[in-house]
């Protein structure tokens, strides 16, 4: 067998092969270092279930958009998860309301804001991406063009979600100070075989928002981008810090300007922090991707860490943050 072939095939367990010393001469370990660092799938927060989903899927042969599908909606279906999806914290009002989007390798786009009753936000997403002339659909609409697409309509609010927001009316106490106890938007990023990139970003929002409020999460550009030339960023936290600044569009930027995943998050946060004086009481957390599979991630407040499936591994890793 060729040597590069044996490595291909035998991976890192040539590491376990390791007693005769010369497995140890630089010409044996030369071709770990050029070991192909994709596919890879990684995710905002310590969703490993999602992520291993999607990583096995990567690995199993499928695409990025379907790996990157396949994975959010797993959070999505999560009823413990009151950030995502059904079992999604409702608006002041008492409404589920969801917001998602997707981004394929052409760099094409599909999203949907104020979907309410649709379990799965991203997959509508993903319809107005490949069979409308749109991006984004919002609420009365969202929903109609869900229906017509064979999506079923179901009651997203859980009897716990009912009762938190019983007793928060009791007090109506609206400061939205998030950070890891109220956070779990799901924003993920997929490499695959092929070394094409997909992203997805799926939330229900903050914890009693406004009626009709919408945060960064479906937004290309701020909750999501990506150039399948560069890489790609999402984001999670304080919707409204992010539009403004753009986060996800200004790191893949950076990235292309050469800088590192991290050094485009660490430049991304810092914005954020020079824009808003009140930065201490919010939190925003950004994971990037580059082509190589070098993933950075950054984070205002200490608690947030990225989820990753790699080489057929799973792990948490804590962000590095500002303060
Ligand atoms: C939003 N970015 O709607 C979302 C909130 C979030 O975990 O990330 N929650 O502003």
């Amino acid at each position: 067998m060729k040597r590069r072939k044996f490595i291909k095939t035998t991976g890192m367990s040539g590491v376990a092969l390791a007693g005769n010393s010369s497995m140890f001469s630089a010409n044996f370990l030369r071709p770990f270092s050029t070991m192909k660092n994709t596919p890879i799938s990684i995710a905002t927060w310590n969703f490993q279930k999602a992520t291993k989903k999607a990583g096995e899927m990567l690995f199993q042969g499928a695409g990025a958009l379907d790996a990157v599908e396949q994975g959010v909606r797993v959070e999505e279906a999560n009823l413990k998860n009151t950030t995502v999806g059904n079992g999604g914290a409702p608006d002041r009002e008492g409404n589920v309301t969801l917001d998602a989007c997707i981004m394929s390798p052409e760099g094409n786009a599909g999203a949907v804001v104020y979907l309410k009753h649709i379990a799965h936000p991203v997959s509508v997403a993903r319809k107005v991406m490949e069979k409308t002339p749109h991006v984004m659909l919002a609420g009365e609409g969202a929903l109609q063009f869900a229906l017509e697409n064979g999506f079923e309509k179901v009651n997203l609010l859980t009897e716990e979600s009912e009762q938190e927001w019983k007793q928060w009316l009791e007090h109506k106490n609206y400061k939205p100070i998030i950070n890891i106890e109220n956070h779990d938007t799901i924003g993920m990023l997929c490499i695959d075989e092929k070394d094409d990139i997909s992203g997805a970003c799926t939330t229900s929002g903050l914890s009693y928002k406004m009626n009709g409020r919408i945060g960064d999460s479906p937004i290309i550009g701020a909750g999501l981008f990506l150039d399948n030339e560069i890489g790609g960023a999402v984001a999670t936290g304080m919707g409204e810090a992010i539009m403004k600044s753009v986060g996800s569009f200004l790191i893949v930027e950076l990235m292309r300007q050469g800088k590192s995943p991290q050094e485009a998050c660490e430049i991304a946060v810092k914005r954020i922090v020079k824009q808003n004086s009140n930065y201490k009481d919010f939190q925003v957390a950004f994971v990037a991707l580059n082509k190589n599979g070098d993933i950075g991630s950054y984070c205002l407040h200490k608690g947030f860490s990225y989820a990753k499936y790699q080489n057929k591994k799973t792990s948490n890793n804590p962000s590095q943050f500002y303060i």
